[in-house]
């Protein structure tokens, strides 16, 4: 893995009481962006992640902890740097929830199912409803993977991110088709969430339909 990037797992988030001590620092010291992965298991969230950080496939790797945690820097066409936390599930998937650690201080979020199996599209209410109750609002990109397998998929459309005003993006770790983009526009919306005034996510909390409005201003 290159220099800038460090991989961390912790079974913190399966534990009942949330991390603590030094793995409470490790995990929410970081004064950069933090991205999480949602989605059903095997609907490939690792392997973007990957590929992404590692611009290499590696199929076989096996993840045995409930989270994985990438420390990656970001670099700006301006040459500023910032530090980007992105948080892979690593198995709590599969109980349909994950930590409300997971989702804390989350500045965005990548949404993944499988092109393959209709079930884990169906599956992102779940995961959306999850989302708005513990990071109510935060961007939120929906990305189809495996496109690899059939090309034609591509030309199907999938409603779930219109009809939540998500970007929506065809995805394969396989072949690397958007991955850096998806991650690199996840990494800008979220910066674009740290910094937007917090009044505003008051204003949100007690307004329903404000988010939809500032939403828009920011895509
Ligand atoms: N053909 C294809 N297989 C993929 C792709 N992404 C992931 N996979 C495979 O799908 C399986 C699950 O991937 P993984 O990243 O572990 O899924 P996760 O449980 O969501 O993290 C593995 O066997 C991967 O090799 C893809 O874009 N195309
Ligand atoms: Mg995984």
């Amino acid at each position: 893995m290159a220099s800038n990037e460090e991989r961390i797992s912790s079974n913190a988030a399966a534990s009942s009481t949330g991390p603590r001590g030094e793995e409470l620092q490790l995990l929410t010291g970081s004064d950069g962006i933090k991205i999480i992965l949602l989605g059903d298991s095997a609907v490939g969230k690792s392997k973007l992640v990957e590929r992404f950080l590692q611009s290499s496939y590696k199929p076989h790797l096996l993840s045995t902890y409930a989270l994985t945690l990438y420390k990656h820097t970001y670099k700006a066409d301006d040459g500023t740097q910032l530090p980007v936390d992105i948080w892979d599930t690593a198995g709590q998937e599969r109980f349909n929830s994950m930590h409300a650690s997971y989702y804390y201080r989350a500045h965005a979020c990548i949404m993944v199912f499988d092109v393959t199996r209709k079930l884990t599209y169906k599956n992102l209410d779940t995961w959306y409803e999850e989302l708005q109750h513990h990071a109510p609002g935060i961007p939120t990109l929906v990305v189809a993977n495996k496109i690899d397998i059939d090309y034609q998929v591509t030309q199907k459309s999938f409603k779930f991110a219109e009809k939540h005003g998500c970007p929506f993006f065809f995805v394969s770790a396989s072949d690397g088709t958007n991955v850096v983009r998806i991650f690199n526009e996840a990494i800008l919306q979220g910066i674009k969430w740290k910094l937007s005034p917090k009044e505003d996510l008051l204003l949100e909390a007690l307004v329903p339909g404000v988010r939809l409005l500032r939403r828009r201003t920011l895509s």
